[in-house]
């Protein structure tokens, strides 16, 4: 160790001193102090570990004593392990894992009757999907702000959209987009979550029939979904929803306008080369056919006009799904292309709404469009051509305000409220803060549209996310690098490596970004996520009253109290409606004959905080978590004669192991 950083280690130490004075004495009683902890002191912890005077900054920033609470919730991808993480921030403590798209046992999420019609909402028609691969999680927002009420995500395997209530932190709702397999610019809110957005990824016919891709041309197409979403019910509303109909260039990240450009939606594309692949026929292979041309289109859509119409009845059917045709998107001006650089990833808005951000992994800038600009230009029709299916392209620089050359391989970019934008550099595995123009440059006296400071991140970092930093009024202090790979920051565990949440203190505007704390990430790939104040959630400790359906958020019609239990028989159907409380199930006992339907009802009666209980049936493949005051139901045929123990899966008591039963199968 240098005498420099001696020094620095010195200083923090004393820095520590202090602090913990402070802490343990209190104003007045002036006690000498050793900083020491059951007879260790801290300095030595310090230089025994060998930590730097950064280490021990890092490890203050961070550290979360027990029993205290983060600041802000992390809602992170869960990748194709169809979930969604939920990690407290500063700590990078994983809090919870909710099930979305894939059943998942400890949440009993896909195992009772209520949850798994909740998953089979999102089936196409005779299939069942037991997977999906989550890519950006939205917030509801009011105001442009995060209100804590809901989250969405999309799946962009099969194109679907799933509700998530912030009140218990389930998933509600998932809807199957009709017209299409591949999503991938969703999910996104509009300013007050009248619509979640779920633009389309690889083109396809959207009446899902077969079409050679000689035909790509004319039968394939692009979408962009609008799904309107009804806040009382907390639930889509596929008959108020629509979808625009889009040329087949591959569409990718979208974001909703805000003050400014409330109304409108950006969406970017790439492949408007509309190549068509097929390396093995000699043909190019897709990442250089779709890498040809210098731009692709940034897509600009006027969402007011596309409802009125739709409104106004005109859009045709597609599998059911209401649909505005290219043509009518063209001839009523919803439509319009902005020249963007080559093969762009991410699009973000502004918090003042007026700049649109784009990125272009192949191009070292960050392109800034100015949406009064474009606007004017829709309003003169001052467009210099068309693409090939008619679609009018505003001038590239006439519509573009700046351009900073920020690093390799831009992505995504976010804000904070010091008037700094950040971008992911995933070729260059780095983060990227720059100075906005026009309202914010005041704020902070520096040139706009320059790049001020870069911090490396470990490694490939796809999107980040600052707290509340696609908001109206974003709150800064922590970015998270959500990095692809990890290579050798932990512990060799074989070949298939975590990926690496690493967390960036932003918080002053004058001093560089340091890097703070690296979080492995051990399931699915995590693409997007949110970070949202705390307070704002207002999560239930229990559910409201006992005998509560969460797929519903009301009383389950066949919900028992304490002395209501019983067991119905009805020709071939047994009925069971049973009570959970510590340590036992009413009735332990459940017989049935063999080929009988069973429908059985569990209802958690307690009211005690984190007092939930299992339910695990063998054989029949049912496990159950029936929260405080949660009823639940599963319902299957005994086709098996024989004796099966049931038990409780959650430790719920000292008696936890005596929470069990026999439910027998007379022969
Ligand atoms: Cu991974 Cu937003 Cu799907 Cu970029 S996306 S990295
Ligand atoms: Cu109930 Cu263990």
């Amino acid at each position: 160790m240098g005498t420099r950083n001696k020094h620095y280690l010195w200083l923090t130490a004393l820095a520590l001193v202090g602090l913990l004075w402070l802490l343990t004495c209190g104003k007045n009683e002036q006690k000498a102090v050793t900083v020491s902890v059951g007879g260790q002191e801290v300095n030595q912890v310090i230089q025994q570990r060998g930590l730097t005077a950064q280490d021990v900054y890092a490890a203050v920033k961070t550290y979360i004593p027990t029993g205290k609470h983060d600041e802000y919730i992390m809602f992170a991808s869960g990748g194709h392990s169809g979930q969604v993480l939920v990690i407290g921030v500063p700590s990078m403590r994983l809090l919870k894992v909710i099930g979305v798209f894939t059943p998942e046992p400890w949440q009993g999420w896909g195992f009772s009757k209520e949850t798994r019609e909740v998953l089979a909402g999102g089936n196409p028609p005779g299939k069942t999907l037991t997977w999906g691969d989550v890519h950006h999680p939205g917030l509801s927002e009011t105001g442009g702000d995060y209100d804590g009420q809901f989250l969405f995500v999309n799946d962009k395997a099969n194109s679907r959209v799933a509700v998530i209530d912030l009140r218990d932190f389930e998933t509600k709702q998932i809807v199957k987009n009709p017209i299409s397999l591949s999503d991938h610019g969703g999910t996104f809110v509009t300013p007050n979550t009248e619509y979640v957005i779920e633009g389309g990824q690889y083109a396809m016919p959207l009446n899902g029939q077969y079409a050679s891709l000689d035909q790509y041309k004319e039968k394939y197409r692009g979408m962009i979904t609008f799904w309107k979403f009804d806040r009382k019910k907390g639930r889509l509303v596929p008959g108020q929803s629509f979808a625009l109909e889009l040329p087949p260039y591959w569409q990718d990240l979208s974001d909703a306008g805000k003050q400014v450009s409330e109304g409108w939606v950006f969406l970017n594309s790439f492949n408007t080369e509309m190549a068509t692949g097929g390396v093995e026929s000699g043909n190019p292979p897709f990442e250089a056919g779709a890498s040809q041309r210098d731009m692709d289109y940034l897509h600009v859509i006027n969402l007011r006009k596309a409802e009125q119409l739709f409104k106004a009845g005109k859009t045709k059917k597609i599998n059911g799904f209401n649909v505005l045709p290219l043509d009518v998107l063209i001839k009523e001006g919803v439509l319009y292309f902005v020249p963007e650089p080559k093969s762009p990833h991410g699009i973000d808005v502004t918090p003042d709404g007026n700049y649109l951000v784009v990125s272009g992994k192949l191009d070292p800038h960050v392109t800034i469009y100015n949406f009064t600009k474009i606007k004017q230009a829709i309003e003169k029709g001052q467009f210099k051509e068309h693409d090939p299916y008619g679609v009018p392209i505003i001038d590239f620089d006439t519509a573009m305000e700046a351009q900073v050359e920020v690093g390799l391989g831009p992505l995504h970019t976010q804000f904070d409220p010091n008037g700094y934008a950040y971008t992911s550099l995933f070729l260059e595995s780095a983060v990227a803060r720059w100075t906005l123009g026009g309202q914010w440059t005041s704020k902070h006296g520096k040139e706009p549209w320059t790049l001020v400071d870069k911090v490396s991140v470990h490694y490939n970092i796809g999107h980040l996310a600052v707290a509340e930093g696609d908001n109206v009024h974003p709150d800064g202090k922590y970015l998270v690098a959500l990095n692809k790979w990890s290579i050798d920051r932990f512990a060799n565990v074989g070949p298939l490596l975590p990926q690496n949440f690493q967390l960036v203190d932003i918080a002053s505007k004058d001093q560089p970004m340091k890097l703070l704390y690296d979080m492995p990430i051990g399931i699915g790939e995590p693409h997007y996520a949110q970070i949202i104040k705390a307070d704002k959630i207002k999560a239930w400790e229990v559910y409201p009253e006992i005998g509560w359906d969460p797929s519903t958020q009301s009383k389950h019609p066949k919900a028992v109290q304490a002395g209501g239990e019983k067991i119905v028989r009805r020709g071939k159907t047994v009925e069971v409606f049973m009570t959970a409380v510590r340590s036992h199930y009413t009735p332990e006992h459940v017989e049935v004959k063999k080929g009988d339907r069973v429908i059985w009802h569990i209802t958690n009666i307690e009211r005690a905080r984190d007092a939930t209980h299992g339910f695990a049936l063998p054989y029949y493949n049912f496990n159950l978590s029936i929260e405080p005051g949660e009823t639940q139901t599963i319902e299957f045929v005994a086709d098996r004669a024989g004796v099966y123990p049931f038990y409780c899966t959650e430790f719920c008591s000292a008696l936890h192991l005596e929470m069990a039963g026999y439910f027998l199968v007379k022969p």
